[in-house]
């Protein structure tokens, strides 16, 4: 379904007098009607996928530079809600077309419509997805391209493609959800993928154009799973990343998170002797398990004759993608000095009293306030607007001052990979460690690049760091979180509370948006508890479980989960009889024995996050370098 567009022109009357100023810019309507439809987009299994007016893979968003785009978003899924995300869109002075459940806006229920409406001035490659917990991997994603009249690197390229990387669940996420957040999974091994898609298919053929050059804007709509990305016989050169301009610098092979999009410049060969095989791989060593029926890599074609092969890609041996810390941004700007504040975040991964796997920025995981964090800031005082407080205890709240420049030091715990996104700004990566750099020491500090890297979204390696820096020039309630669906659902997420007064100076929330909240039954006043007398009694907040009673390790549930999962049928009854009593210490004491579960230290690596075992309850173990191996 193409898009209905509009020129504003054809609205004013005044259009005369403003033909040469908006010469360009146009309002892009698109009705969308959110729904389900049956699909089959790996071939080997045919489910429910969240659709739009019927159609997926779903339609792209265009728009160039100055565009206004209306996006009329109707639920239609019955049992779900919903809302739409524009990623790495800065929503400047529209903070509240966001579209962050429970931060700036409240979940579209079903039967409920929202519209989105704002102006786009950045160019690059974007994409739009729900920001309701853990559905886009259900199919509510697309690329949104923003085209530029004044590209800097038009001249490089003839032709423009659009590719989306993706990982594919065969299960519908709540199916996958009831049993990830649980006592059951105490180490909160994340679901694997069944497919890697390459533009929501394993089939993938794309004409080319001998000697042609292409402007290949790679997507990763990944859910979990970070790819490898390559061109068999073709290098190529990265122009952009995160929709941030860099200087053209050469690569074999991308490596491509979760949400990162890169664009990259590559030129068909003179001669049309063969096809060529291009590989989006899953990085399998974020996988815990690896399941039987997992096909990590998708498998696509440039095809320059359509009658010859379509052959199958080479083995390689090891991955050795391009690092591209070093690429310069076009714009070639300096590194924001003297941070006038540092945030550090510690990342870890824990138990609580629940028993289920909880993520955490600085010991608190979040948990969505009873207001959306946006209204809370609205309908504050001035003063109380300015106090984090008011904001909840389990938000992970910080008020940023306006005009700052502000630094982040992420320092991970934890032995996951982290794809971190911030939404409203670009970022700038200052330091991005190796695995296991342990915490930031500031004494490094004079290893700073004078012209670092610029994106969205960044990497964040297992027990490594990451030092970012940005300015607060963009007043409104942004997320920074870990774009991970199955880690956000463990709460690793935080709120930047962006200059509130001035948002409460500029900031008109549409009627439909506060229409939305009352369908949702939700409170569009007070603070994070819903209290609007005493601002800072947060009686009723939505609180995490209690921790782990002391003696009760998480290592201990590791461990007696594991016995389940391993079939010692014995220690299943006892286990379930002890989990229904885990808040009374005492008897949890009796049950597991106390704390020292030594013997059972080989079972759990030690971080309480992933199995080392042979055998998991749904595959085999972590594959040596030979299954790396693409066949
Ligand atoms: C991938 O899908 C998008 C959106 O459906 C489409 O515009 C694009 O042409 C496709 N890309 C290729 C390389 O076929
Ligand atoms: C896409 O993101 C996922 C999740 O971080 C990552 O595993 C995968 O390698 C990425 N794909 C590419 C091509 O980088
Ligand atoms: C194709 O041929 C042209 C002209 O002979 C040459 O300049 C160019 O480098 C060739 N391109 C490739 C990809 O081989
Ligand atoms: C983060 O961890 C470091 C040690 O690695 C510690 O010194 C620091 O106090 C922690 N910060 C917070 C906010 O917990
Ligand atoms: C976080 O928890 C760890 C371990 O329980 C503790 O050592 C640390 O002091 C806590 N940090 C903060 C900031 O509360
Ligand atoms: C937002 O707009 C203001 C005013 O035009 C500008 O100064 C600021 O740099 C913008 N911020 C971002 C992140 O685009
Ligand atoms: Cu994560």
């Amino acid at each position: 379904m193409l898009p209905k567009c509009v020129s504003i022109c054809s609205r004013l009357w005044t259009c005369g007098i403003f033909v040469a100023a908006l010469a360009v810019a146009e309002t892009r309507v698109y009705d969308f009607e959110i729904g389900w439809a049956n699909r089959n987009p790996d071939g080997r299994h045919e489910r429910r996928v969240i659709a739009i007016n019927d159609q997926w893979p779903l339609p792209t968003i265009e728009a160039t530079v100055g565009d206004r785009i209306v996006v009329n978003a109707h639920n239609h899924l019955g049992d779900k809600s919903t809302s739409l995300h524009f990623h790495g869109l800065f929503q400047n002075g529209t903070n509240h077309m966001d579209g962050s459940i429970g931060v700036t806006q409240c979940p579209i229920p079903p039967g409920a419509s929202m519209t989105y409406d704002f102006v786009v001035d950045q160019p690059g490659t974007y994409w739009y997805h729900s920001h309701e917990t853990a559905q886009y991997p259900d199919g509510l994603r697309g690329p949104m391209i923003v085209h530029d009249p004044d590209h800097p690197y038009a001249e490089l390229y003839d032709e423009e493609l659009v590719l989306t990387l993706s990982d594919w669940y065969h299960e519908e996420m709540s199916q996958i959800m009831k049993d990830f957040l649980t006592v059951t999974n105490p180490t909160g091994a994340e679901p694997v993928p069944q497919s890697a898609l390459q533009n929501d298919t394993h089939d993938l053929q794309v004409p080319v154009t001998p000697g042609k050059r292409y402007f290949l804007r790679i997507i990763n709509l990944s859910a979990f799973a970070s790819h490898y990305f390559w061109i068999e016989g073709h290098d190529f050169e990265i122009i952009e990343l995160d929709g941030v301009y860099h200087e053209p610098t050469k690569a074999e092979m991308l490596y491509v998170t979760a949400a990162q999009r890169v664009g990259v410049i590559f030129t068909a060969k003179n001669e049309t002797s063969r096809n060529y095989a291009m590989v989006a791989a899953m990085d399998q060593e974020m996988f815990d398990v690896i399941p039987d029926d997992l096909i990590p890599n998708a498998v696509s074609h440039l095809v320059y004759d359509a009658s010859k092969p379509l052959p199958v890609p080479e083995p390689v041996d090891e991955f050795e993608p391009i690092d591209d810390f070093n690429l310069i941004p076009t714009d070639r700007e300096e590194i924001f000095k003297n941070p006038a504040r540092t945030i550090t975040l510690n990342v870890s991964m824990e138990n609580l009293g629940d028993g289920a796997n909880y993520a955490f920025f600085n010991n608190i995981t979040y948990k969505t306030p009873v207001v959306p964090t946006l209204f809370t800031a609205l309908s504050a005082s001035g003063d109380d607007a300015m106090d984090p407080l008011i904001y909840g205890d389990y938000t992970n709240s910080f008020v940023l001052d306006q005009g700052e420049v502000i630094e982040l030091v992420l320092n991970n715990k934890d032995d996951g990979k982290h794809p971190f996104h911030m939404h409203g700004h670009n970022f700038q990566v200052i330091v991005r460690s190796e695995e296991n750099a342990g915490a930031w020491d500031p004494a490094e500090a004079d290893d700073f690049p004078e012209i670092p890297m610029k994106r969205d979204t960044v990497m964040l390696q297992p027990q490594g760091n990451l030092v970012l820096r940005f300015r607060s020039d963009n007043p409104g309630i942004w997320q920074f979180h870990c774009h991970v669906e199955w880690h956000m659902k463990q709460g690793l997420l935080l709120t930047l509370v962006e200059a509130p007064l001035a948002l409460q100076k500029t900031l008109n929330i549409p009627a439909d948006h506060l229409a939305v909240c009352k369908a949702a039954k939700m409170p569009t006043e007070g603070n994070a508890a819903g209290n609007t007398v005493d601002w800072l009694d947060l009686t009723g907040q939505p609180s995490p479980p209690k921790p782990l009673p002391d003696g009760f390790t998480p290592r201990g549930i590791v461990a007696l989960v594991f016995s389940i999962i391993s079939g010692l049928i014995g220690t299943v009854v006892i286990f379930w009889y002890a989990y229904g009593d885990i808040p009374d210490e005492s008897e949890e004491e009796q049950a597991l024995g106390g704390d020292d579960r030594s013997g059972y230290e080989g079972l759990s690596n030690g971080n309480g996050h992933s199995f080392e075992e042979d055998e998991g309850p749904n595959g085999s173990r972590v594959p040596d370098e030979t299954a790396r191996l693409l066949n």
